[in-house]
Formats: structure tokens, sequence, C-alpha cells
């Protein structure tokens, strides 16, 4: 594959030169795609703004790089391989070919609903063929798609289609995700009656389940894809037109959409994919994403159809019909790259070796963890079971703002350390700093991890709402991104990232953010106040833990169902907290900020360290916490 680093003393050179002179590093790869017009000009930026234009003055479009550039000389190679939730259920194959043609319907569809450039659609899908579709039909004709992962509540879908001001959304009558079928029509018509600004609902079937459709507004996507036409010409977007929002959670009450750019975006995803995972021509390729997350836009749909792979999109569950599917699917499909989260491994490890005993796993070349720190326990037992200690394993550092991988080993050349990120991929400055926003350039430090120069897929912005942006990522250190993260650099300038320092935390690798949490608990009639923290968990890497004040007694089992009921419906079940404890009050500084590093520790079981509490109002609460959870004082 073109742009492959195939030996470390190729990595060291290749990253000494992306630092020394980005823009000729990236024209150079950009250099292997299909544009309509070339660029003027590589980069311009400044962290300020942020203002970051990667490409500037080029015209594309992205699904003739993911498409058509490869029609010629692979067309009938597969592109997508669909299994679906059922292990009886027949497979789908779509090759390039049939993939584009699918794409162009689509688009079509999208069209002869009024979709033109620049509109935003939302895509509330299960993981079916048509959302990959839809993804790629949408930037087929500049459309700017907003997916929604399919596992969120009507509130939340409605938060964000009203956000994006989205002309029209896709969904399905049902989800089947093991042996249960969610009502997805359903709870989107439950969202849409806030939603005004959507014109058209479009309707993928999935299920036997009956859905009502609303005259003059709902339609079969089925029905309308048969009878489009299978040719649509490609839009003419320029580099730095939006290609999709992503909602994500932070430190404050409300997802921003991230949002991200044609050209670079492209380009990195391309770039990154062939690699990190290595990727050889007729390899199959899997990763188990949801493409309502980062992982999935990179790593199932864009990337790897840049790059012209073969690759495996799951429709079901880890561990259903039993904890060996996973394995099933990579034996069925001789599958040569996996990857997955470290919260999967984990729970699929509980569950015990009998369910990978059967499968031989003899096709797997490089296995991958994504979205959160993987444990030693986690690693080692991922490369032995899994990798039968043949497959390097690469752990993916990256973020839904950054786009891409941003910090990983490239697997048989970077030398491996179980838990560490280890590098960053050529082009990727990051760095360490203090809170005082110093940088710690020696080995062997801790720090805040920051990134000191732009790269082609960073985001360019949260819609709607440019400061924002600028406050949450550009404003705590001058002429840098920061992550969110903290990290360490060993002696040898390995990387490992030890989690989040703000107030996100990271369940099951989903990103939420406790005062998105705290805000719906307060919504509870009997609930007066409340502080949200995460706490180490043993599958979810993160549980998490509500301390709650009541208005009056209640039983704690009526009060933890109901709130667990609540937060189903406003977020979606990945946020039901794990922990729900009645406390009289919470620790606060005297200026009112509830001290949750207090709250951590008690949450964690280790109060052997507390740290000054007497700056608090009232000292004698966290006495009273801590005998609450730990049942001792
Ligand atoms: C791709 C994705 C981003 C946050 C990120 C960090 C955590 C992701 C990680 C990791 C340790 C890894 N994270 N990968 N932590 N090691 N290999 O997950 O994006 O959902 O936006 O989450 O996930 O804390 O800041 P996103």
């Amino acid at each position: 594959m073109e742009h492959q680093i195939n030996s470390w003393e190729e990595y060291e050179k290749v990253y000494a030169e992306s630092v020394a002179n980005p823009e000729a590093f990236w024209a150079n790869v950009a250099e292997s795609f299909s544009w309509k017009k070339k660029w003027d000009n590589v980069l311009s930026w400044n962290f300020d703004g942020p203002d970051v234009k990667w490409f500037e003055g080029a015209e594309l479009n992205i699904t003739e790089n993911c498409l058509d550039r490869h029609l010629a000389e692979r067309g009938d190679q597969t592109a997508i391989i669909w299994e679906p939730n059922g292990p009886k259920t027949p497979e789908i194959r779509l090759t390039y070919k049939e993939l584009h043609a699918k794409v162009c319907q689509m688009a079509n569809v999208l069209k002869s609903y009024g979709v033109v450039k620049g509109d935003r659609v939302c895509l509330y899908m299960p993981m079916i063929p048509e959302l990959a579709i839809a993804t790629l039909a949408c930037a087929r004709i500049g459309a700017i798609h907003s997916v929604v992962f399919a596992g969120f509540s009507a509130n939340a879908l409605a938060d964000r289609i009203n956000d994006a001001q989205a002309k029209v959304v896709l969904t399905a009558d049902g989800s089947l995700r093991g042996a249960k079928v969610i009502p997805l029509k359903d709870i989107a018509d439950e969202a849409l009656s806030h939603c005004p600004c959507v014109e058209t609902v479009l309707v993928a079937k999935r299920s036997d389940k009956f859905c009502h459709m609303q005259a003059g507004r709902d339609v079969w996507l089925g029905e309308a894809m048969d009878a489009a036409s299978t040719d649509c010409p490609a839009e003419t977007m320029s580099a730095e037109d939006m290609l999709f929002i992503l909602y994500t959670s932070g430190s404050t009450g409300k997802p921003k959409g991230v949002v991200h750019t044609t050209a670079g975006y492209m380009v990195y995803a391309y770039y990154s994919f062939v690699n990190v995972f290595q990727y050889q021509q007729n390899d199959i390729y899997w990763c188990t994403a949801d493409i309502g997350w980062i992982t999935g836009h990179t790593y199932i749909v864009y990337g790897p159809l840049l790059a012209g792979a073969s690759s495996v999109m799951f429709e079901g569950v880890p561990t259903w019909p039993d904890a060996g599917r996973f394995w099933a699917i990579c034996d069925k499909y001789q599958v040569n790259q996996f990857y997955t989260a470290p919260t999967a491994i984990r729970a699929l490890m509980a569950k015990g070796l009998e369910y990978v005993a059967p499968y031989r796993l003899n096709s797997l070349k490089v296995l991958g963890s994504v979205g959160e720190p993987i444990n030693e326990e986690a690693w080692q037992w991922y490369n032995k079971y899994i990798g039968k200690n043949q497959c390097p394993i690469v752990d993916t550092w990256w973020q839904t703002e950054t786009g891409g991988i941003m910090i990983s080993p490239l697997p048989n050349i970077t030398p491996l350390k179980p838990t560490y990120a280890t590098r960053p991929l050529p082009g990727i400055q990051p760095c360490l700093l203090d809170a005082e926003g110093n940088e710690l350039a020696e080995n062997d430090v801790e720090g805040l991890l920051a990134v000191k120069f732009p790269w082609p897929s960073m985001l360019r912005t949260t819609y709607g709402d440019h400061d924002r942006c600028k406050q949450v990522y550009f404003s705590m250190f001058k002429d840098k991104y920061f992550t969110g993260d903290g990290a360490k650099r060993d002696a040898d300038g390995n990387y490992r990232i030890i989690g989040r320092v703000d107030d996100v935390i990271n369940v099951s690798g989903h990103r939420l953010g406790t005062a998105e949490l705290e805000n719906v608990i307060n919504e509870h009639d009997i609930i007066v106040e409340s502080a949200v923290v995460g706490y180490p968990h043993e599958i979810k890497g993160q549980g998490i833990f509500a301390f709650v004040i009541v208005q009056e007694a209640c039983s704690q089992e009526a009060l933890e169902a109901e709130l667990k009921e609540l937060i189903n419906t406003e977020i979606g079940p990945i946020a039901k907290p794990d922990r729900i404890q009645v406390v009289s009050g919470l620790p606060k500084t005297r200026s009112g900020k509830i001290m949750r590093r207090i709250l951590r520790k008690i949450a964690s079981g280790d109060v052997s360290n507390l740290g000054d509490t007497s700056t608090l109002l009232d000292p004698s609460v966290v006495e009273e916490i801590k005998e609450a959870v730990l049942g001792t004082a």
C-alpha cells in the first residue's frame, strides 16, 4: 500500500521529516488521491482562532476516493462483509461496484427529498449496511452527516437533531441486539415530536416490528432506493467544506458537535489506517465499533474504503448467542486485523476460556485496542489467547476531536510495551505539559497531554459555537490543542495514556460528562443535589457513582429504579449509574465548589489520603460519606 512504513528505521526517518517539513510531508501523501482540483496551499493555521486550513483551494469528493477510484482495478472485490445479528442469518457481501451503486441510489433518494449541499442529515440507525451507505450517500451530495449512536434515548436524539437543524432523519423500524429487538422508530418518533426542523424521515426495514409511518413525512427507504438511479455524480467539495458532525460529551452539560472537514480528514484516515493496521491487499479487516462513534466513522467507513480494503461490519453483540461470537466471526471470514475495545476484551475474558477454545484464530495478524486505557491483565490475555503470542497489539490513542489515531505502535515495527500506546504517528507532535503550561521536554515525565502542531484530521470547530471550541481545546494552553487526558512518557519516549483529567468519565469506552449526568439526576423531584464521579470498574473500566441528596426519606430500591429509568430516557442505557448513594451533604469548598477529588477517592474505596479537608465548608460530611460508602468512619 502506498505510504506504508516498513521498518523502524523508516519510521524514525519519516517521523523526523514530517516534523521538519510537515507541508511537504502531507502534500506527498495527498498526491495519491484523486482531486478535482489540487490545492493552492497545504496548510495555514493559528490555534488562537482556532483557524486551521489544510489543502486550501483543492476540490474533491471523498466518495470518489472511497469508491469510484477503485472501480477499474477492484470493482468486483468485496468492500463490506456484513455479518448480521443472528449467526444463522446469511451475511451480505457488497463489492466496490455494488456499494458504489447503492450509495448513488441513496444519494438520489436524499436529493429527491430536497437535500442539497450543506444540509444536515441525521443518521439514527442500527449497524446495517444502510448505515454505511447513508454515510457515504450524504458525502456524495455534500450533505453533512450527523450519526447518532442508536443506543441514545429520544431526548438525546432530539437535542442532537435540533442542534444541527437536520432536515432529514434516517432510521429503521427496529434494531436487533442479541435476543432483543429495540423499537428504534418509536424512539425516533418520540424525539421527532420535538424536532420541527425535520421534513422527511427515511425508514429502513430491519425487523418484523410494526411501526407507525406518518403520512407526508415518513418514507420506506428500501422502496425509495429500488426506484432510484444508480448513477449520481459526486458533488464538488472544497477541501475545508464540512464532512460531518459527531456529538461528544465534554465536562459541561451539553454535548458538543465536533466538526470534521473533507480533505484533511480523508488524507489522515487513509494514512493512519494503512500504517496502524499494516493492511495488505486481500486482507480481511474487522473493527467491532459502532458507526455511531468516531472509531466507526474513521475505521469502518472511511479509512478502509479509502485503502480499497475488505472489511467486516457486525450488527450484533459480542456475547450473543454466546461469548465466542467475536472469535467465531474471526474464523468465519479469516479476519487478519481485528480492532476492538478493552471493555469487550475484559467482558469476554471474564466469561472464561471455554468460549475461545473452539476457535483456531489462525488468520489473525494484528490486534487493536481503542477507547480507554487497556490494563495489563487484559493486554496479556488478548496477546496470549487471541493473538497466540503471534500478533502485535496496537494500543491506539485518539479522540473524536482528533479524527484519527494519534499515538500507536506500528505492528511488527514499533517495539511493544504492554499498556503503552508508544509513539506518535508521523505528522503528530504530542507534548506533555505541567499545570502552568510549561512543556516537560525530558523523558520519564508525567503531565497533561497536548498537541503542538496541526494535523490534517483535527477538529475545525464545534458546530454552531466556535467559541466553545476555542475555550475547551485551545485556551487552556497557548498555541496548543489540549486533549483533556493525562499521560506519561517513559525513558525511551513511549507514551502511556493515564486517563481524563477533566470531568469526563469513560464507561466501557464511551465518554460521559459528569455534568450531563447530574443535570438529569437533578430533574427528579426528590433530588436536591447530586455529584457524579467515576470509579474503577472491573469490566467497564470506569463505573458511574452518583452521590445524591434527597428531599425526604425514600426506599433505596425505588430511588435507584427511578433514577436509572430517568437516565435511560434522557441519555440512554450506557449512562445508567452503577451505584447510587444517598448522603446528607456533599463536600464543598467555602466558595461552594464540590470537591470531586474526595468523592472519587471514596468511590474507589481508597480513603488513605483524602488530602486537606480543612478548607471544606463542613468537613464532617466527609466522615458521613465514608461511613455510608465503606461502612467505616
Ligand atoms: C477514539 C475514541 C476519547 C477518549 C480519550 C481518552 C480515551 C481513547 C485510548 C484512550 C487510553 C487509549 N482513550 N483511546 N485512553 N488509551 N488507547 O475513543 O474517541 O470516544 O472521543 O474518546 O478516550 O481518554 O480522550 P472518544
